[in-house]
């Protein structure tokens, strides 16, 4: 059984329209406008495409219009590196810019160094340029693909459209079952964000799920054919070498990632080298022609907290710097991907080594999960470790669900995995002092203190949940201005307390502190007054 995926909501996000910002030559970079009820409006980084203007509606047979196609019929065949490193800003390069609120020029540095990617297949013109790197804000990946049981392709294209609305910044199909390249299909005609995969399972397909059947031929064509379609970037499981397998005999998770099982299966069954490995020049040469990123897979990653930052794992991230070089040499940008399941501690040390092995690349990774014993939490227990991760400079995460390690995620998994991670991602943009990223706190903390609780809903990841959660106990139309809510009632609301505090200083001409102790004598005077009950029923306004 599957999971049944409703029709998805479209149309504006509760509070707030789909606006445009004007760019230099035509550029139009969509933000989300939130209005407030003070008259001013802030606006938030948008991912979700044409699907929340007005009156929108899902059209997979029509699919999205072809936003880049003049930028790409306007120039020579090259990657948006080798454009970087000639000096070239690619109008890719200034809507990335206006989106992240940068430089044009930070932006094509950052680029030509290989610090950041921009992951545009020029054969998906209908997405929206977004930017991979430490120095722009963290982005989240959200995972969503068939399985062997059937999965209509509306519903895999309703699943992006989700995904995307909540703010995933890529998503990834990763379809294991039939129709894998008609859905495929569909979901990059309509998807306004870049579009992973993970080539090795469609060829695993190609050869009825067995491993030892696999060749460079059948990985090839499958490649070109996923490339030809418009895939943006892939992962590349190229650094499970068959010198590393036995590395993994005495994990207590052995090798838990798919690619790299399937990898590692086929490496021991001829007992050659990975063909991956010895023909990654040629698969450069692929990329390159269409602009495809390298997303080097942790084929060895962690799969529990007892391997955490094993031999196993480090042998490979070593590796995928050496594939990193061969890649960055032939103009392909690269980022690398990592764990996966790792205690806090021991979180910093991949970020250092990332850095320093594969040369400052994007790093891009799977939480970690902090422990592994909450199945069912694990959105939490990986979100802990993806906080941490990204402010040392993880520039992607890719989501987890509630239902990781236990089952395929629904609709609501897929919502809660996406806010989860954007959690995770602005509390590193936050610590990393990203120059946007406090505005929104700043502006959903004042409406807070000032009681604008409509304000307060749309300015948050959820304004649905935020709302519902608050109209449980006070439903009624006034309660949207009241000064406290049902968490201590209205007398024991501390913002209305210390608003009080801050006028009764004002009116006796007093310094806060003064007022402090004045009105702390007035306050209690006030709770003797009322019997000093401190079970206040529910004020129904
Ligand atoms: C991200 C970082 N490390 C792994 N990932 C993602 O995990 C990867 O991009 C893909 O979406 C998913 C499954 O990868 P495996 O299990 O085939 O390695
Ligand atoms: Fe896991």
């Amino acid at each position: 059984m599957t999971a049944v995926m409703p029709s998805v909501t479209t149309g504006p996000v509760r509070g707030s329209r789909k606006a445009y910002v004007d760019g230099p030559d035509g550029l139009r970079v969509p933000v989300r406008r939130i209005a407030l009820s003070t008259g001013e409006h802030h606006d938030v980084y948008d991912t979700s495409g044409p699907y929340t203007d007005d009156d929108a509606a899902i059209d997979v047979h029509a699919g999205l219009a072809p936003l880049r196609a003049p930028w790409i019929a306007a120039r020579e065949p090259g990657t948006q590196l080798s454009y970087a490193r000639a000096g070239v800003v690619t109008p890719e390069m200034r809507f990335v810019a206006i989106r992240e609120g940068v430089d044009a020029e930070l932006v094509r540095s950052e680029v030509a160094r290989g610090r950041a990617v921009i992951p545009a297949n020029r054969r998906h013109p209908e997405s929206e340029p977004m930017i991979i790197g430490k120095r722009f804000l963290v982005k989240v990946n959200a995972n969503i693909g068939n399985s062997a049981v059937t999965s209509a392709i509306e519903e895999e294209v309703e699943k992006m459209v989700w995904a995307t609305r909540w703010g995933a910044d890529t998503v990834m199909d990763l379809s294991t079952g039939k129709d894998i390249h008609a859905t495929r299909e569909r979901i990059l005609r309509n998807s306004p964000v870049p579009i992973g995969t993970v080539p090795i399972y469609q060829a695993l397909e190609k050869v009825n799920g067995d491993p030892a059947r696999l060749s460079w031929e059948v990985y090839r064509d499958t490649v070109v054919e996923q490339c030809e379609q418009g895939v943006d970037y892939m992962t590349v499981h190229a650094g499970v070498l068959l010198r590393y397998v036995p590395l993994t005999a005495k994990r207590v998770t052995g090798i838990v990632s798919r690619g790299g099982s399937i990898m590692a299966a086929w490496c021991l069954a001829h007992h050659r080298e990975s063909f991956l490995y010895t023909h990654f020049a040629e698969l450069c040469d692929i990329l390159r022609a269409y602009d495809v990123t390298f997303s080097l897979g942790d084929g060895l990653r962690p799969g529990s907290i007892a391997d955490a930052n094993d031999e196993a794992q480090l042998a490979e991230l070593r590796t995928l710097g050496e594939l990193t070089a061969i890649a960055r040499s032939k103009d392909v940008q690269v980022m690398i991907e990592g764990p996966g399941h790792v205690p806090l501690h021991k979180v910093d040390e991949n970020v250092r080594l990332e850095e320093e092995w594969c040369g400052e690349a994007p790093f891009y990774t799977l939480g970690p999960l902090a422990t592994d014993i909450a199945p069912g939490y694990d959105h939490i227990t990986s979100a802990i470790g993806a906080a941490r991760i990204a402010q040392m400079g993880t520039a992607m995460l890719c989501y987890v669900t509630p239902k990781e390690h236990l089952g395929l995620p629904d609709r609501d998994d897929v919502k809660t995995g996406v806010i989860t991670y954007k959690i995770a991602a602005h509390a590193a943009d936050l610590a990393k002092e990203h120059p946007r990223a406090q505005a929104r706190d700043d502006a959903l903390s004042a409406a807070r203190f000032e009681f604008r609780w409509l304000d307060q809903f749309h300015l948050s990841l959820d304004p649905d949940t935020a709302l519902a959660f608050h109209d449980e106990t006070l439903p009624a139309e006034p309660a949207k201005t009241a000064h406290f809510c049902s968490m201590c009632g209205p007398k024991f609301c501390s913002m209305r307390i210390s608003q009080d505090v801050r006028d009764y200083a004002e009116a006796h001409g007093l310094t806060t502190v003064a007022a402090i102790e004045a009105g702390m004598a007035e306050k209690a005077e006030e709770f003797a007054e009322s019997g000093g009950r401190l079970h206040l029923p529910l004020a129904d306004a």
